[in-house]
C-alpha cells in the first residue's frame, strides 16, 4: 500500500517535471545594437557593464513575458534568443516576436504608422550544441518586401569623438539635429554611400553601445526600403511610417500581429527550405532610415512567443495517425481526395508538399517519401 502510494507521488512528480513548454523566450543568447538614441538605455548601461551583465539585463526584461521594449538601434543592430524547447514546424503561424509598433489613420487607405520593421533569421542548433554558434545553421525569414530589398548590404559605423562640436541638418526648420555617428555602406540604391545617424535633442546620452570596445562595427544582411514620408513638408517633425508587409518584427500593434512562418525560410539564394524545427531566432532592423524628430528607424523588441508551445511532431504522410508512412495512407489520402474517407484523417500530415492545401500533388509526393524509406 505504501509503496504503491510512494510509487503514484513520483509518477505525478515526473508528469509535471516534464509537462508544459513555456511559449515565451527561456534565453537571450547575443546582443549588439547599432547606434541610436536608445542605445545604453534600453538595455541601461552602467560604468563597468559588459556584455554579460548586458545580456543579464535583457533576461531578466525578456524571459517568460512579452512586455519590454529593447531596442535594437540602426540597421543591423540585433539579438539571438531562444526557447526552453525546439520550436516546431506546423506549417500555420508558428512564432510571434513583440514590438511597439502603432498604427495612425494619418496617410488615408495606407497601412502604417510608426513601424520600424526588423528582419527575422531563424537559426537550426546543427552541431547540437544547445547554444547559436559557428556550427550552426541560419535562415532568413522571407517576407513580403523581399523582393524590394538589397541582398548583401553592408554598413559600418564609425564610434563619434563625443566632445567634437556637432553641424546642425540644415533644412530641418523646427528640430536640432546634428550629425553625429558617421556611417559608410555599399549601398545600390540610395543617393549616398555614407551619412550620420544623427542626434536629437531627446536623448543626450551617446548613442554608441558603451560597453563594446571596438570603434568601428559592421553589419552585413537585407536591406529593407525606407519607405518613411516627411509629412511636415521638410521640417522633419511629422512622420508616417508605411506597413512593410508580412514577415517582420515592430511592423504591427501587438495585437494584430499574426507572427511568422517557419515554412518563410529560405537560405542564402533565396530558395525555401523545409525545416521541421527552429532552435533560435535573430531579429535585425532592417531599415537604414533617419526620420527627423523620430530618430533613427530602430526595431524594438518586446519578447516572443511559440504559438504552440506543446505541438507534437507531426509525421509528414501519416495521414491515418498509426506512425508510419505506408502504402495504407497513399490510399487513405486518395480515398480522402475522391470523397469516400471517413475515418480519422490528419489534415496537417497529408499536406505533405506543404502548400496549405491537401491535393493530389501530395499524394505523388507521398509516393516519393514511400520510393525513398523503401
Ligand atoms: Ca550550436
Ligand atoms: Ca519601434
Ligand atoms: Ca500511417
Ligand atoms: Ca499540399
Amino acid at each position: 500500500m505504501k509503496k504503491s502510494l510512494l510509487l503514484a507521488i513520483a509518477m505525478t512528480a515526473a508528469l509535471s517535471a516534464s509537462a508544459g513548454n513555456s511559449p515565451y523566450i527561456a534565453r537571450v543568447y547575443d546582443y549588439l545594437p547599432a547606434p541610436g538614441q536608445f542605445v545604453n538605455v534600453f538595455p541601461a548601461y552602467r560604468p563597468g557593464y559588459t556584455q554579460d551583465s548586458i545580456i543579464a539585463q535583457l533576461e531578466a526584461a525578456l524571459v517568460g513575458k512579452t512586455n519590454a521594449t529593447v531596442s535594437l538601434g540602426s540597421y543591423g543592430g540585433y539579438i539571438v534568443f531562444g526557447f526552453d524547447h525546439p520550436v516546431l514546424n506546423m506549417h500555420g503561424y508558428d512564432v510571434k516576436i513583440y514590438g511597439n509598433a502603432i498604427q495612425s489613420q494619418a496617410v488615408p487607405g495606407q497601412a502604417g504608422g510608426s513601424c520600424e520593421p526588423g528582419i527575422i533569421m531563424v537559426g537550426v542548433d546543427t552541431d547540437g550544441d544547445g547554444v547559436p554558434g559557428d556550427g550552426d545553421k541560419w535562415y532568413e525569414i522571407k517576407g513580403d518586401a523581399y523582393d524590394r530589398c538589397q541582398h548583401g548590404y553592408e554598413v559600418t559605423y564609425y564610434k563619434p569623438d563625443e566632445s567634437k562640436p556637432r553641424v546642425k541638418h540644415e533644412s530641418w526648420n523646427f528640430i536640432n539635429d546634428v550629425e553625429y555617428i558617421y556611417w559608410t555602406s555599399n549601398d545600390q540604391v540610395a543617393d549616398s554611400t555614407s551619412g550620420y545617424v544623427w542626434r536629437n535633442t531627446f536623448h543626450s546620452q551617446p548613442y554608441w553601445p558603451l560597453w563594446i570596445e571596438d570603434t568601428v562595427m559592421t553589419f552585413k544582411g537585407t536591406k529593407l526600403p525606407n519607405l518613411a514620408i516627411d509629412m511636415s513638408g521638410g521640417n522633419g517633425n511629422n512622420w508616417f511610417q508605411p506597413f512593410m508587409g508580412e514577415g517582420y518584427v515592430d511592423n504591427l500593434p501587438n495585437g494584430q500581429e499574426p507572427g511568422f512562418k517557419i515554412d518563410w525560410a529560405i537560405d542564402e539564394d533565396g530558395n525555401p527550405v523545409d525545416l521541421d524545427h527552429i532552435d533560435f531566432v535573430k531579429v535585425y532592423t532592417g531599415q537604414l532610415a533617419y526620420c527627423g524628430w523620430l530618430g533613427e528607424s530602430s526595431t524594438e523588441v518586446g519578447g516572443a512567443e511559440d504559438l504552440h508551445p506543446d505541438a507534437v511532431p507531426v509525421l509528414a504522410g501519416d495521414v491515418n495517425g498509426d506512425g508510419e508512412v505506408t502504402i495504407g495512407d497513399v490510399s487513405s489520402l486518395i480515398d480522402r481526395l475522391l470523397g469516400s474517407w471517413s475515418s480519422p484523417f490528419d489534415e496537417v500530415a497529408a499536406d505533405v508538399n506543404h502548400d496549405g492545401q491537401v491535393t493530389i500533388g501530395d499524394v505523388s509526393q507521398m509516393i516519393d517519401i514511400l520510393l525513398k524509406t523503401k
